[in-house]
């Protein structure tokens, strides 16, 4: 029975989508002005439609532009998305004129951006007015110009001589959260290349901007270092097959700056590191049995100086190989009993003061790592045992919120009192599957949903929904991770009121098909189907 009246409404919305109510006219209508996903912050459009040809349409540099053809990313992007707009009807001998020429695209700041990075700071905002002859996307830098072009691509629709349409409209849009992320696991199970940019790309589709790479752990270090070249050599499921080599690393950091996203690759200690220990000798804790060591090793052995000088080198590279002001340093989920079981970490807790409370060790080791980290110029992310622990830390680190207890909404309302930005992931554990809409509570939940002042509120930059690896590989990363992400995005970008399910769940189908139709083999949310399904 509860199951019936949570449904009743998702079956009646399915009814209206598929024309069962209204009648064709007008659910060709609701399909044609209900697709954007994430919704814009401002978004007005009239029922006057403007037809447009692949033949007679261009996406160009604005006169009075910033950017021009030297603009690789607006270049590049121009190029995709006058795929996406005309991709299945260029083959069609159909020939129309187009009311609408060009789209113009108007960077308006000195400084186009089109040879940096996007950063937590990156203005993304963009205003798009489609009208007569010529539609213009006006933004302050590429970035914006970016998340514009994808809104333009989602208002152009097939109409029923099979012709493209596009709708007069104004939109004035920009980012609700600044940290709008997905993390995504490559040690459980290796990613191929073509995976990780097939994701970078849906990410692009639904406004994500940050590639939070959950690089190594336990099971495998896949990633190449030149420092250290036996971590992958030893640590990898494969030395030559199963590895990211320094041109990989490099391929994914462009392919992601392309699409406005940043790469922040997470390499955690002292915990999860069981694969570290395979290539750097002494680098984890040895744990016991009785008096004698059992052969098997806990987390990053925090009482010898050799730790921190490998740590020192290690992240020295990272920091150059990534260009990205943030590195995320881990730090969950840490094992105390090997550390407890091994006499010589037994002896240092005497020396050092700390009794029988290794949440101290802890704090110790990281207190140093941080420091290392520090040095390198870089910011930092951490996962918020690090802050529960209480580690002291620079006040611009960003403590990652993901255990489901103490509630989520305890954890961000402490760590905002004490003046730490945050970010959400525990609502978005997509990793957790069941049978069902599980999308909606995806969808419901609001990282400043917490009880703070105003000034908490602001401290939260956004979240991350994550796809852990162990249940995950290539044959069913994408669909797993789409179109349930997609909840997240829209609930990072939009606007705070957007909360209406049966609205959402309507564009959602259609951006999920969208989705289908670029590529990306998206699952369904519930019964129907695409107009052009997947192959
Ligand atoms: N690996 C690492 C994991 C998890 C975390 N860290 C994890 C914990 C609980 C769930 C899913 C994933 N697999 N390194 C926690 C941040 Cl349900």
């Amino acid at each position: 029975m509860y199951c019936l009246l949570k449904c009743a409404p998702l079956i009646l919305a399915v009814a209206v989508c598929h024309g069962w109510l209204f009648g064709d006219f007008v659910r060709k209508q609701e399909l044609n002005e209900i697709s954007l996903w994430p919704i814009p912050q401002k978004f007005q459009s009239s029922a006057v439609a403007f037809k447009l040809s692949p033949a007679s349409f261009q996406i160009v540099h604005a006169k009075q532009s910033s950017a021009g053809p030297s603009c690789s990313i607006l270049e590049n992007a121009f190029r995709r998305y006058f795929e996406y707009v005309f991709g299945d009807l260029k083959s069609r001998k159909k020939v129309y004129d187009s009311d609408l020429v060009e789209l113009q695209v108007w960077i308006t700041s000195a400084d186009p951006e089109c040879d940096g990075y996007p950063s937590l700071q990156t203005d993304e905002s963009y205003e798009l007015s489609v009208d007569e002859p010529s539609a213009v996307l006006k933004a302050a830098n590429a970035w914006g110009a970016l998340r514009g072009l994808e809104t333009f691509s989602q208002l152009v629709y097939e109409d029923d001589y099979g012709a493209n349409n596009i709708n007069k409209t104004e939109i004035s849009d920009f980012p609700r959260f600044a940290h709008r992320g997905i993390l995504l696991d490559s040690s459980r199970h290796f990613l191929p290349l073509k995976v990780i940019l097939a994701n970078l790309e849906a990410m692009a589709m639904n406004k994500f901007n940050v590639f939070h790479w959950h690089i190594v752990d336990d099971q495998s270090f896949p990633y190449m270092s030149r420092t250290f070249p036996d971590l992958s050599q030893k640590g990898a499921y494969h030395p030559f097959t199963h590895v990211y080599t320094p041109s990989d690393v490099k391929m994914v950091i462009e392919f992601a700056r392309m699409r406005g996203i940043r790469v922040i690759p997470e390499f955690d200690t002292p915990g999860h590191t069981r694969s570290w220990g395979n290539g750097i000798k002494d680098l984890l804790t040895p744990c016991y049995s009785g008096s004698s060591p059992s052969g098997t090793f806990g987390p990053v052995n925090p009482i010898l100086n050799s730790s921190y000088d490998f740590m020192t080198e290690f992240f020295k590279e990272i920091s150059t190989v990534f260009p990205d002001a943030y590195i995320h340093l881990g730090g969950d989920e840490v094992d105390f009993s090997c550390w407890k079981s091994n006499p010589d970490i037994q002896k240092f807790m005497v020396q050092q003061g700390f009794g029988t409370d290794y949440s101290k060790l802890e704090s110790f080791y990281v207190q140093r790592l941080l420091d290392i980290v520090a040095a390198t110029k870089k910011g930092y992310m951490v996962w918020q045992e690090v802050f529960d622990n209480g580690v002291k830390l620079k006040a611009d680190t960003q403590i990652h919120v993901w255990k489901e207890r103490p509630q989520y909404q305890d954890e961000m309302a402490k760590v905002t009192a004490a003046g730490f930005n945050t970010l959400l992931s525990t609502p978005w554990y997509l990793n957790r599957i069941s049978y069902g809409q599980d999308w909606v509570n995806i969808y419901k939940a609001d990282p400043q949903n917490f009880t703070g002042t105003d000034a908490q509120k602001k401290l939260v930059i956004g979240g991350e929904a994550c796809l852990w690896g162990e249940y995950v590989d290539a044959t069913n990363l994408t669909p797993r991770l789409w179109p349930r992400a997609s909840a997240v995005a829209e609930r990072l970008w939009s606007d705070k009121s957007v909360t209406d399910v049966g609205n959402a769940y309507n564009r959602l189908a259609q951006h999920r098909c969208r989705m289908v139709k670029r590529g990306i083999p998206a699952e369904p949310l519930f019964v129907g189907h695409c107009r052009q399904e997947y192959m």
